[in-house]
Formats: C-alpha cells, structure tokens, sequence
C-alpha cells in the first residue's frame, strides 16, 4: 500500500512537471534578433532533460513498487553488471554531448562579432544603465577609472582623439534593425548581467573586465534591457529601454547627436507640465545629476513609494525621523534638512524606510545646490510627508 502510494506520487510529480511545461505559462517573449539558434538550443536541453525526467522517474516509481518491501523477498546480490555499467555511461555520455556541443558552436560565434558590426558599449552600475556608441570614426574612445566623475560616467580619457567623438546616452540604446551591433560591456561598481529577453542576449558585466556580445536586432520596438545579476536594493529597478529604429532614422539619430547636442541625451518629455512648474535651469541641472548619480534607482518624482522616499511634495513637509540614538523627532523638511538627507543620510532616517542611502560626501557645493532646488521644484504644501 505504501509502495503504491509512493510511487503514484513519482507518477503524479512527473505529470505535473511535464503538463506544466506542455502548456508553457513561462514562454520567452517573441525573438526580435538573429539568436533564433539559442531558442533552438533551449528546445535541446529542454527535450534531453525532459526525456531523462520521465525516465529516471518513471523507473523509479516502477521499480518503487516492483519491489516493494514483502516478508519473503530476498535481495539478490549483484556486485557489477558490466554491460548494464557500460550502456549507461553511453547514454549519459551521448546526453551530455547533446546538450554541450550545441552550446560550444553558439557560443564561439556568440562572443565573435562580424568586422563591420556597429560599436557600442554598455555600462552597467547602481542601478542603470549607460550606453556609448564609437562616433564617425567607428572606434570607441580609451576609459580608465581614474578619469571617473559625474561630467564623465563613463570614465573617457580625455587626451585619446578617439574619444572625442563618442556619443553618450542616458535614457535608452538606440539601434539600427537589421544591422550588426557589438556590445562590449563593463561594470563600474558591482556584478551587473546585460540581458535583453527579446534579443536572447544575456553577458555578465564584470568589474575590471570588458566582455562583449553581438547580434542583429530584427524587430523595430522598444525592448526592455534588465540586469540579470541580483545587484543590490535597487537590482530590480534598472531597467532601460532599448529602441530598435529603422536604420536611416538611426543615422539621423546618431548624426543629430554627433553634430554636437550636449552629452548626456535627456529623455523626451514629460517635460511639459513639469517646466511650467518651475522652469529654472538650476532645477533642470538638479534633475540630470539625480539621473547621472543614480538617485533614480531610489526615489521617485510621482508620489510613488520606492526604495526610498518619494521627493513630490516633500519640501516644506513635516517628516518622522529617526534619530542615531533611536529617538524620533518630527523635522520640516526644509533646505538644510534635504542637504542633510544627500551628505549624512543616517542623521535623520525617514522613519518607516530603511538606512541605506549610502552618503554623497563627493558632491561639489553647486551639485549639492542644484540637487536641491531640483527637489523643491517638486513641490510640498507642508502636510505630512
Ligand atoms: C540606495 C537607494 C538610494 C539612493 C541611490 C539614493 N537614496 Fe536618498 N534615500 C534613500 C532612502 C532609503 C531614504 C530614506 C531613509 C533615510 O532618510 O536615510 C532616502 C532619503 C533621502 C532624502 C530625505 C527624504 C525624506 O523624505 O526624508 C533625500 C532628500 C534624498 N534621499 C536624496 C537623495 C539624492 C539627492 C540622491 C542621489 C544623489 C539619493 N537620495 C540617492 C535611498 C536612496
Ligand atoms: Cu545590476
């Protein structure tokens, strides 16, 4: 009774697994790039490891109940069995080179650009993404750590004419459909993966390393681009959009941006509503550094909780904070309360949000400034923040 209990339970198990996966609720979104092969290869170990399900499963349960515990049964003694031995180790290894060769092909050619491929680089950190593209003379500028700042994310050193060129982008990545692009990636800070579900483009952004990839975007739309590497609080917020243009309006795109629009791009607008508000050029200013220092990752501008506190309405408010020494205090969030919250997050903790700002002690005093009179510029008729 109990060897048919258990090995209905296999059975069972097995039929769920294989039903589930039969009616695919979990289905990748529609290919947009030349990577078909890697659907193909997800079939593959998606058929050999499914075959090797049911029947490991299946012998188990069978054999489950084929010899289930009886008073007079006796074990045989069987100490090798080597024709058995030797058709097993075949089929495994017949599996396994199923499953690897495939993967060793498309890789090689995976990581190995066509020369005439389009340069563009991604940079990943907490918790964006940035993208770099070689400007008219096709070649993408030397970076080095040590030329890092919030005027040059991306590290370029200024001395290589090569770089003078570039083309830097904030808001999403711009490609051409139908033209091979090389994306060469690197991580300022932690682990980052560059994954693209549409394209089935997926490489680690590892700090110290460029690691590079290539495809052919297929599809014109705008894709989502995800980190596929748990990276920290903010991990599951950076998300960029990549926009997959026709090639002229690429060109025009690119044309446009090299013919001297001031790098970083901004994004379009909802700037309506928002400059008639307070259309200062400082808070215009504010704005692009809490793009650039990734302040984003945390705070909103809409009234929607984040990690972080909302910054609308939050000038003039009253706020809950917690003290060093555990105490609460209610503070008005005024100016010096905002400089406070960026330079020594941990003074006053908004209460109900968790100390992990980490402190912006690099600010220069006009960033501090204009980060500041950005937040005011969000508004805050002094109720309760
Ligand atoms: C890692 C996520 C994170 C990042 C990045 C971040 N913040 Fe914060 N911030 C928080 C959290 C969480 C709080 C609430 C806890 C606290 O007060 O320290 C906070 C609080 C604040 C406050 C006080 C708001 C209030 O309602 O009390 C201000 C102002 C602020 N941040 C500004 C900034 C600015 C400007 C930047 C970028 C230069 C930035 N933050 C980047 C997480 C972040
Ligand atoms: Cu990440």
């Amino acid at each position: 009774m109990q060897a048919l209990a258990l090995s209905a339970a296999i059975l069972l198990i097995v039929a769920i697994g294989v039903g589930i996966t039969a009616v695919g609720p979990w289905q990748l979104p529609p290919l947009a790039s030349n990577w078909g092969l890697i659907d193909t290869m997800i079939r593959i170990t998606l058929i050999v490891t499914g075959v090797a399900f049911v029947a490991v499963n299946g012998a188990l349960a069978y054999f489950a109940f084929k010899y289930r515990g009886r008073p007079e049964a006796r074990a045989a003694f069987i100490p090798d069995h080597p024709k058995l031995e030797k058709a097993l180790i075949a089929i495994t290894v017949l599996g396994i080179v199923v499953l690897l060769a495939p993967g060793l092909f498309t890789y090689s050619s995976y990581i190995r650009s066509p020369r005439e491929a389009l340069s563009v680089e991604v940079l990943g950190e907490q918790w964006r993404w940035l993208f770099r593209y070689a400007g008219p003379d096709g070649e993408l500028g030397r970076a080095a750590p040590e030329f890092l700042s919030a005027a040059n994310p991306f590290g370029l050193d200024p001395t290589d004419p090569k770089g003078q060129d570039d083309v830097i982008a904030l808001d999403a990545l711009r490609l051409p459909k139908g033209r091979p692009v090389r994306v060469q990636i690197r991580a300022k800070d932690v682990l980052h993966s560059f994954y693209v579900p549409h394209f089935r483009v997926k490489m680690d952004a590892v700090p110290g390393l460029v690691t590079q990839l290539w495809f052919t975007p297929t599809e014109t739309g705008t894709f989502p681009i995800v980190c596929a590497e748990l990276c920290g609080v903010g991990h599951y917020n950076m998300i960029s959009p990549v926009i997959v243009m026709e090639p002229e309006e690429f060109d025009a795109w690119l044309q446009a941006q090299v013919a001297g629009t001031p790098a970083p791009t901004q994004p379009e607008p909802p700037k309506a509503e928002e400059e008639e508000a307070r259309p200062t050029d400082l808070a215009e200013w504010g704005k692009q550094l809490a793009q650039s220092y990734g302040c984003l990752a945390c705070h909103t501008t809409d009234g929607s909780k984040s990690v972080g506190p909302t910054w609308q309405g939050l000038y003039g408010a009253e706020v809950d904070v917690v003290l060093p020494d555990g105490s609460t205090q209610t503070v008005v969030a005024d100016e010096a309360y905002i400089r406070e919250s960026i330079v020594d997050p941990n003074a006053k903790v908004h209460k109900g949000y968790p100390p992990i700002m980490p402190p912006y002690t690099q600010l220069s005093e006009d960033e501090l400034n204009a980060l500041v009179e950005y937040i005011k510029s969000l508004g805050g008729n002094g109720g309760k923040h």
